[in-house]
C-alpha cells in the first residue's frame, strides 16, 4: 500500500509541526519584521497575503519540497498537454483550452481542438450579439427580455456565480434567470416572473441525459407551448449547451440551435465552454473575452512560475499543512464582496466534487486524509453569524478573505467599512485577545472584580487562527476569471500531492441511479396499491408513508 507519510518529505513537515505548533502567529511576526514581504504573492489580477499562516521559512521549504517529490510540475505539464489526466475516465481535462490565447495547437488524440474551440467561442458571440441587439426575435416578433438556464451542478453554478458577480457589466435590458433543481418550485416561480414571447431558455447539459435538467426543460417546453407559440416557434426560444448532439435532438432542439463542448471538458470546469452562454449573453462578447483572458494568464502563471512563487501551489500547500498536519476538516471561503455571493458555492462544487477521493490514482486505499469541507458567505454576514466559532469555537477553521480595493458601486463610506471589517477580522483571529487585556478593560470600565471574575475568560479569545487575504484592485471580468482558474488550480495541486483524480465524481453518478430506483418502485407501488419491501426496513418505511400521506395508499 502507498503512504504517502512514509515519505521523507511528508516525514520532514511531521517533524516540523511541533516546532510550528509551540510559536504562535503574534510571536512570529514580532520575531521576523520582514514577514509581510516574505510571505506574499502576486499573480495575473491577484496578490496574496499569506503571512498570517502557522509557517517560517523551513515550513514553505519543507512544503515546496513535497509538491516537489509529489511531481506537480509534471503534473501540471501533463494537464496542460491533454494528458489523459482522468483515467478512470480515460479523458483529458483541457479547460484551459477552452481559455487558451496562443497560436500553438493543443492537441487530444492527435488533434488540435483549438479550431473548434473558437468557433463555438465566434457562434455564441454572433448569438449573444443578436439576442443583446434585439435583432433575435421571440414569435411575437418581440425582442429576448429574459433567459433562463436549465441545468444543474457544474451546468449552473459556475455560470450563475460568474453572472452575479459581474452584475455591473450586465445589459441593462436582460434578465439572467437560473433553475436547477428538480423541485418543481424552482421552475414554477421562475415562469411566473417571464412572458413566453421575450424569454430564451437555455437547456445546459454536458451529457442531456440529467433527469432534473430535462424535467425542467420539458416543463419549460410544455408552459410555452400552451401560450400561442406552435411546435415550430420552439427554434426561436430554445437553445441547447451539451456535447450529445442525439439526446439534443431526440429532445427537440434542433441542432443548429446547439453550442457544442467536448467530453474533455470536466461539469464543474466548463464555464469556459459554450456553458458560459448565460454569462456572455450578460456581459457581452467582450467582457466575455477578458473572463476568458483572465484565466488564461492565471494558466501562465501556474505552468511557468517556480512552485515557492506559484499562487496556487502556495495556497493548495498551505491547504495539505492544516489538513495533514493541524488535522483541521474544514476550510472557509469569505468574500467580501456582494457580488461574489455565490463564489463559495461554486468553490464547494469546485473542491469537493474534485477532492473528496478516498483512493489513489491507481485504485488503491489513501492513507491521509484529502480534500476538506468548504464553505462560507460573503462578508461583513458572515461576522454576524458564524464568525462566532471562527473566534471562540473549538476548531481550527483556516480561511480565504478574498477583498476588492475599488467597489464596482462607489457610495458613501460603505466600501472603506467592508474594507476595514475584512481586515480587522484577519488581524483578530490572528492576535486574539488575552485576558489580561479583558481584564484590563473591564477594570477600566469599573466592572466590579466578581464580574470580572465571572466574565473574563468569556470574553477571551485565544486567537492565532491562520487565514489568507487576497486582494483585488476590482472585480471585474478579467480578475474573476483568474480568481477561478486561481482555485482551479489550488484544486488540482491539491490532488497531485494525494495522488487521487480531481476529475471523475463517481459519487455524483451514484446519486443519479438511485434516484431512479426509488421513483420507479414508489409509481410501481401505487399502481399495485401494495407497499414498497424491497429497501431497508427505513427506506421501505419512508417511501410506504410517503405515499400514504399522498393519499395513494389507504
Ligand atoms: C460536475 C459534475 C456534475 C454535473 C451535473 C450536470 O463536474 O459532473 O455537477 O455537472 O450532474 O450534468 P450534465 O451537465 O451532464 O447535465
Amino acid at each position: 500500500m502507498k503512504t504517502l507519510a512514509n515519505t521523507p518529505a511528508w516525514k520532514a513537515l511531521s517533524e516540523h509541526l511541533d516546532a510550528m505548533q509551540a510559536t504562535s502567529l503574534v510571536d512570529q511576526f514580532e520575531r521576523d519584521e520582514r514577514r509581510y514581504e516574505k510571505f506574499q504573492l502576486t499573480a495575473p489580477g491577484w496578490f496574496l497575503d499569506y503571512s498570517k499562516n502557522h509557517i517560517n521559512d523551513e515550513s514553505m521549504q519543507r512544503l515546496v519540497a513535497l509538491a516537489q517529490a509529489q511531481g506537480v510540475p509534471e503534473k501540471f505539464a501533463a494537464l496542460f498537454s491533454g494528458d489523459i489526466v482522468n483515467p478512470t475516465e480515460g479523458r483529458a481535462a483541457l479547460h484551459s483550452a477552452l481559455r487558451y490565447q496562443g497560436n500553438e495547437p493543443i492537441r487530444v488524440d492527435g488533434s488540435d481542438v483549438m479550431p473548434g474551440v473558437r468557433a463555438v467561442l465566434d457562434r455564441m458571440a454572433t448569438f449573444s450579439t443578436k439576442v443583446r441587439d434585439g435583432a433575435w426575435l421571440g414569435f411575437t416578433g418581440k425582442r429576448i427580455t429574459d433567459v433562463v438556464n436549465i441545468g444543474i451542478g457544474g451546468s449552473d453554478l459556475g455560470p450563475l456565480m460568474a453572472t452575479e458577480a459581474l452584475q455591473p457589466f450586465a445589459h441593462a435590458a436582460l434578465k439572467l434567470h437560473f433553475v436547477s433543481n428538480v423541485d418543481g418550485s424552482h421552475m414554477v416561480s421562475t415562469l411566473k416572473k417571464v412572458n413566453p414571447e421575450t424569454t430564451l431558455f437555455i437547456v445546459a447539459s454536458k451529457t442531456f441525459t440529467t433527469i432534473e435538467t430535462l424535467t425542467n426543460a420539458n416543463t419549460a417546453r410544455s408552459w410555452f407551448l400552451e401560450s400561442d407559440a406552435a411546435e415550430s416557434d420552439v427554434a426561436k426560444h430554445f437553445v441547447a449547451l451539451s456535447t450529445n448532439a442525439e439526446k439534443v435532438a431526440a429532445f427537440g432542439i434542433d441542432t443548429n440551435n446547439m453550442f457544442e463542448f467536448w467530453d474533455w471538458v470536466g461539469g464543474r470546469y466548463s464555464l469556459w465552454s459554450a456553458i458560459g452562454l448565460p454569462v456572455m449573453l450578460s456581459i457581452g462578447p467582450d467582457n466575455f473575452q477578458r473572463f476568458l483572458q483572465g484565466a488564461a494568464d492565471m494558466d501562465e502563471h501556474a505552468k511557468n512560475t517556480p512552485l515557492a512563487e506559484n499562487m496556487p501551489v502556495v495556497l493548495a500547500l498551505l491547504t495539505v499543512w492544516y489538513s495533514n498536519f493541524f488535522g483541521t476538516t474544514s476550510h472557509l471561503i469569505a468574500p467580501y464582496d456582494q457580488y461574489l455571493h455565490r463564489f463559495p458555492a461554486y468553490l464547494q462544487q469546485l473542491t469537493m466534487e474534485s477532492n473528496g477521493k478516498s483512493v489513489h490514482v491507481d485504485g488503491s486505499r489513501v492513507s491521509v486524509s484529502t480534500g476538506p469541507v468548504v464553505w462560507g458567505e460573503p462578508g461583513t454576514n458572515g461576522q454576524h453569524a458564524y464568525f462566532q466559532l471562527l473566534h471562540q469555537g473549538t476548531r481550527l477553521i483556516p480561511a480565504d478573505f478574498i477583498l476588492a480595493a475599488e467597489s464596482c458601486n462607489p457610495c458613501g463610506n460603505h466600501h472603506e467599512l467592508l474594507i476595514a471589517n475584512c481586515l480587522a477580522q484577519t488581524e483578530a483571529l490572528m492576535k486574539g485577545k488575552p485576558t489580561s487585556e479583558v481584564v484590563a478593560e473591564m477594570q477600566a470600565a469599573g466592572v466590579s472584580t466578581e464580574q470580572i471574575d465571572a466574565l473574563k475568560t468569556h470574553r477571551t479569545f485565544d486567537g492565532n487562527r491562520p487565514t489568507n487575504t487576497l486582494l483585488t484592485q476590482r472585480l471585474d471580468a478579467y480578475s474573476l476569471g483568474a480568481l477561478i482558474a486561481l482555485y482551479e488550480h489550488k484544486v488540482f495541486v491539491e490532488a497531485a500531492i494525494w495522488d487521487i483524480n480531481p476529475f471523475d465524481q463517481w459519487g455524483v453518478e451514484l446519486g443519479k441511479q438511485l434516484a431512479s430506483a426509488i421513483y420507479d418502485d414508489m409509481q410501481a407501488a401505487v399502481q399495485a396499491g401494495k407497499p414498497v419491501s424491497s429497501h431497508d426496513s427505513s427506506t421501505n418505511g419512508l417511501i410506504n408513508r410517503i405515499n400514504s400521506l399522498r393519499n395513494h395508499l389507504a
